[in-house]
This record gives C-alpha cells, sequence and structure tokens, in this order.
C-alpha cells in the first residue's frame, strides 16, 4: 500500500491518464464533452485504474501554455464528470495555483506538476491544500526542451533535482509523506537519456520518496520500435513491467486494461520473494 495521506493506492497503482485537452499527441480531441469524459472514466474505472489523472494543458514538446480561464474550463467540468461516476483518486495535472487551488476544493487528491512546483506561488498552494504531490523533473520548458538536451550524468542530475525539489516542499510546509518523484520521461531528454533513467529507477528515488513514471505511447517507445503513437501499446506494456520490476508505486498509462493485467504478474512474482 502506498500511503500519500489524502491518497491510498495499492502498489503497482495505474494511473489512468485523462486529456481534456485539444491537442494531446494521442488521444487529443477525443475526451472533450462531459459524455465522453464519462464513458472514459467509467472504463478506466472498469479496467482497475487506482487514480485518474486529469489534465487540461498540453505539455507536449513545443507547445506554449494556456490561460489560467482556459485550462480551468477544461478541467473543472471534467472532475465534476469523474467525481460524478467514481470515488477513485483524482490527480489534477497542472503547474498554476489557481488551477490546484480549485481542482482541490472540487476534491482532486494530488497534484501532479510537470514543473514541480517551481511556478511563482506552487508551493505555497500545495503546502495549504494538502495534497499529494508529484514533482516531475523537466530540463527546460516544453517549447524548447527537445532541442538537443544534454546531460553530464543524467541519471544523477534528475536525482539531484528532484532531491533539491523534495527539500523546497519541506521547507514550504509541506509534509514529505505526501511527496512522490518522476523521472519526467520524454521532458528534455534524448532516447538515450529516457532509456538510462528506465534502466536506474531505484537510483532516482529522490530522498526516499516513492516514484511515479510517465512512458505509456511517448517518443522513445516509437524510436525503438518504428511505431505510431497508436501502436504503441505493446511498447508501454513492456516499458510498465520494466518500471514495476525496480520497485515504482504509480505507473502513468494511457491503455489501463493492458497495463493493469501486466503488473498482476510483476505484482504475483514480487510477492513470491523473486528479484527481477
Ligand atoms: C505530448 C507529450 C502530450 C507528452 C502529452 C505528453 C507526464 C505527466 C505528461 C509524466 C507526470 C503524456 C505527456 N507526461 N505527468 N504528464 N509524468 N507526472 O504522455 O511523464 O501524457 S504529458
Amino acid at each position: 500500500m502506498l500511503d500519500l495521506g489524502s491518497l491510498r493506492v495499492p502498489v503497482p497503482a495505474v494511473m489512468g491518464i485523462l486529456n481534456v485537452t485539444p491537442d494531446s499527441f494521442s488521444d487529443g480531441g477525443h475526451f472533450l464533452t462531459p459524455d465522453s469524459v464519462r464513458r472514459q472514466a467509467e472504463k478506466m474505472v472498469r479496467e482497475g485504474a487506482a487514480i485518474i489523472d486529469i489534465g487540461g494543458e498540453s505539455t507536449r514538446p513545443g507547445s506554449g501554455g494556456v490561460s489560467e480561464q482556459e485550462e480551468l474550463d477544461r478541467v473543472m467540468p471534467a472532475i465534476e464528470v469523474v467525481r460524478a461516476v467514481t470515488d477513485l483518486p483524482i490527480s489534477i495535472d497542472t503547474s498554476k495555483p489557481g488551477v490546484m487551488r480549485a481542482a482541490a476544493g472540487a476534491g482532486a487528491a494530488m497534484i501532479n506538476d510537470v514543473y514541480a512546483l517551481q511556478a511563482d506561488g506552487a508551493l505555497a498552494a500545495a503546502a495549504e491544500l494538502r495534497v499529494a504531490v508529484c514533482l516531475m523533473h523537466m530540463r527546460g520548458a516544453p517549447r524548447t526542451m527537445q532541442d538537443n538536451p544534454e546531460y553530464g550524468d543524467v541519471v544523477s542530475e534528475v536525482a539531484d533535482f528532484l532531491g533539491a525539489r523534495v527539500d523546497a516542499c519541506i521547507a514550504a510546509g509541506i509534509d514529505s509523506r505526501r511527496l512522490v518523484v518522476d523521472p519526467g520521461f520524454g521532458f528534455g531528454k534524448t532516447p538515450g537519456h529516457n532509456v538510462e533513467l528506465l534502466a536506474n529507477l531505484r537510483q532516482l528515488r529522490a530522498r526516499g520518496r516513492p516514484l511515479l513514471v510517465g512512458i505509456s505511447r511517448k517518443s522513445m517507445l516509437g524510436v525503438l520500435t518504428g511505431k505510431a503513437t497508436d501502436e504503441r501499446m505493446p511498447a508501454s506494456v513492456a516499458a510498465a513491467v520494466l518500471a514495476a520490476a525496480q520497485g515504482v508505486e504509480i505507473i502513468r498509462a494511457h491503455d489501463v486494461q493492458a497495463t493493469v493485467d501486466a503488473l498482476k504478474v510483476v505484482q504475483a512474482v514480487m510477492a513470491a520473494g523473486r528479484n527481477l
């Protein structure tokens, strides 16, 4: 069991992705009406998701931002619809303090921030809201992050960043037991960097905090397999299995059913005491 205070889930847990952006790369525009949000949420519940991650700001490489009002207009109705169909914990994928406050007020149990609470006022908002927080590593900003990212040692640099953000959260009054950390696959990393991170997840448990990873359908899998985004499910499941075998607590995924089934196998073998 993973206990983050406002959020308790069995591990490994699958976080189902519910994007409410018109431009998200693999499911853009598909889940925008209340009815389609409801159907997608019901499907993820049936398939065994443990958390539903709602995001209204595309962080696609090369993308700009959206206004706070635009983001609120996208995510608040979606939170209401998901709330109406399930008691599963909701995570809000946002970097904006105003959206964090509104979402937590509507019942979101987790803030999933690809900027790791670096925006003005984000640390204070998270401290005041007392929800769980996912701190993700990104090198640069979405618009430019894939322009030739360079690292000396990507694993230690990402781990150091995450450790520093955990420390900043603690200094801002956030209970460290609410924090999870995420290396941010695809956010300012080459395919080689992403593979190196996936091979060394245990070293990324900054300050001993639990890990969340999101690799589902990402371009590193396209590079490895030659497949388009909608054909990356098997590769995504393989990556989820590799992550879970290294003890990752939360896997963020589009294909909930396939991921849940695969992780049941990992879980059974790990419970049998094998060191994978
Ligand atoms: C375009 C590129 C659209 C990438 C969407 C994405 C993560 C996340 C995202 C992650 C956490 C996607 C990403 N990725 N939050 N939000 N970790 N914590 O594949 O890896 O959905 S957006």
